[in-house]
């Protein structure tokens, strides 16, 4: 009877992780969504602590709880004092511990199959195992990256070779231990030492632009591993929310690649895309144009049609109340005002959305890059707020640059280009940016917040 009532309880957990991940993929449905698929994990951990196994002694539901009390605190006050633009460092640390999780689990399991000699068995622990701990190390390692405390660049002379090399032996490994010619503990800690290096391996090399690639690939390794585990413990609940979190994981992987016109090869062995500050000083003699409050105010008060292009600067500055009571002032004049939202603008997936969304932007007025372009050459003024790597020409015309072939906003095509950011430095991919320099753009120089506010009041003051 106990069985029968988990196996219900995991089965509408299951559902609330599927209706929740559908409910994700739409700004307005996503807050619920999230919910849903929470209600579905709680239900499902409460229903295995109630019904899993009844000769579990009290002492270790003491410790159970007392290790989900110590989680949900620590989870609790990192997401609720979390700023906005150290939301990727965030996820990829908590991904990290899911993988760290699936390591736990394979060290903790394995050796009873070891002794038995279950190859299959052992295949899934030593799955969760490795791919837990590449997915561990190589997140601790993007989330050093993405917090600032790893800046250098580390890259080994032919590392893609050594690589391939660490991977191929931890692969070796894992085939001798199934296939039973090695069954000492130790050769699955080193095997375990070995795979948590390759993750290390793995992140180091890889550089600024391509850091959000690799940080859904490592989310897809988590849900891999959770995967391998819920299938050695014929957990059904493990196994749906893995397979979920893999395939989700791996989408995102596929849909950032393309958004930036890389091939997952690329990403994991050509290791471009740092750059550093490296070309940031080509500009030369080149001069730009500046332009002042009150003319970019009157330019915005006559255009028929203005189109604001957010960047990373406008979550550093939290501009966007501002910005969308600039928007509104437009549109109550009569201009048509649009967002464009480049896929990989700011440091997340999403996280141009996710900030116009807190200011109760109306979703139908953020449009997707590919279908902005075309409308670029008929939009009187553009506005650039903070964003720089988004709407780099070096992207179509340098085969040189670190971001050639990435898709750009096509804000060139526009009557006037106006950017607001506020020095002449460089964006995360560390290059010069021609657009600035170009006869129809002109620099509005400031912090984004500032340059907003003021630009709201001297368009108040022209009523
Ligand atoms: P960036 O190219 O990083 O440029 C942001 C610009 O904002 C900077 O040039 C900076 O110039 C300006 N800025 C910073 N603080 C500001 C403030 N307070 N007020 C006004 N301006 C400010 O941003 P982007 O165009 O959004 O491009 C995103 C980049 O990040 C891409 O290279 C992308 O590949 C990469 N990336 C994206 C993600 C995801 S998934 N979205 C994750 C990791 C990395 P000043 O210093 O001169 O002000």
């Amino acid at each position: 009877m106990q069985h029968h009532i988990l196996e219900l309880i995991y089965l509408i957990g299951s559902l609330g992780f599927v209706i929740g991940l559908k409910m994700l993929s739409h700004p307005e449905t996503a807050r619920k969504g999230n919910l849903v698929a929470a209600s579905g994990m709680g239900l499902s951990i409460v229903g295995t602590l109630l019904f899993y196994r009844e000769d579990v002694p009290a002492m270790i539901y003491g410790l159970i709880l007392l290790a989900m009390a110590i989680g949900t605190i620590a989870g609790w006050i990192a997401a609720k004092k979390v700023q906005m633009t150290a939301m990727p460092q965030m996820v990829s640390i908590f991904n990290g511990m899911g993988g760290a999780c699936a390591m736990l689990i394979g060290l903790i399991e394995f050796d009873k199959y070891l002794v038995s000699g279950e190859a299959l068995a052992l295949l899934t622990v030593l799955g969760s195992m490795v791919i837990g701990s590449v997915s561990f190390a190589g997140s601790v390692i993007a989330w050093a990256k993405l917090n600032g405390n790893m800046k250098k660049e580390i890259r080994l002379p032919k590392y893609n070779i050594l690589n391939t090399a660490v991977m191929i032996i931890v692969v070796l490994l894992v085939g001798l231990i199934v296939s039973g010619q090695l069954n000492d503990p130790m050769i699955v800690y080193i095997t375990c030492g070995v795979a948590l290096l390759y993750g290390i391996m793995l992140v180091i090399p890889i550089g600024g632009a391509d850091m959000p690639v690799v940080i859904s690939l490592l989310n897809s390794f988590t849900g891999m591993a959770a995967a391998f585990a819920g299938f050695m413990y014929s957990n059904k609940i493990m196994l749906t929310g893995g397979i979920l979190v893999g395939s989700a994981g791996t989408i995102l992987t596929v849909v950032m690649c393309k958004a930036m016109n890389r091939s997952l090869t690329s990403v994991i062995f050509g290791a471009f895309g740092g750059g550093g500050a490296a070309s940031a000083a080509g500009a030369g003699d080149k001069s730009v144009r500046d332009i002042s409050i009150s003319d970019t105010a009157v330019l915005l008060n006559y255009s028929k049609k203005v189109v604001i292009v957010p960047g990373y600067g406008l979550a550093v500055a939290q501009a966007q109340h501002v910005i969308h009571e600039l928007e509104t002032i437009l549109q109550d004049r009569g201009v048509d005002v649009k967002y464009a939202i480049h896929p990989v603008a700011g440091r997340m997936p999403g996280h141009m959305n996710v900030l116009l969304a807190e200011s109760n932007v109306d979703y139908e007025k953020l449009v997707e890059m590919e279908h902005i372009n075309p409308e670029f050459a008929t939009t009187d003024v553009v506005l650039v707020i903070g964003a720089n790597d988004v709407v780099n020409p070096a992207a179509k015309t340098d085969p040189g640059s670190p971001i050639y072939g990435m898709p750009i906003l096509d804000v060139e095509a526009a009557h006037n280009v106006i950017v607001n950011k506020r020095s002449m430095s460089a964006g995360y991919a560390g290059i010069d940016n021609d657009l600035f320099y170009k006869p129809k753009t002109s620099m509005l120089f400031g912090n984004a917040k500032q340059v907003l506010t003021d630009l709201v009041n001297e368009l108040k003051s022209m009523n």
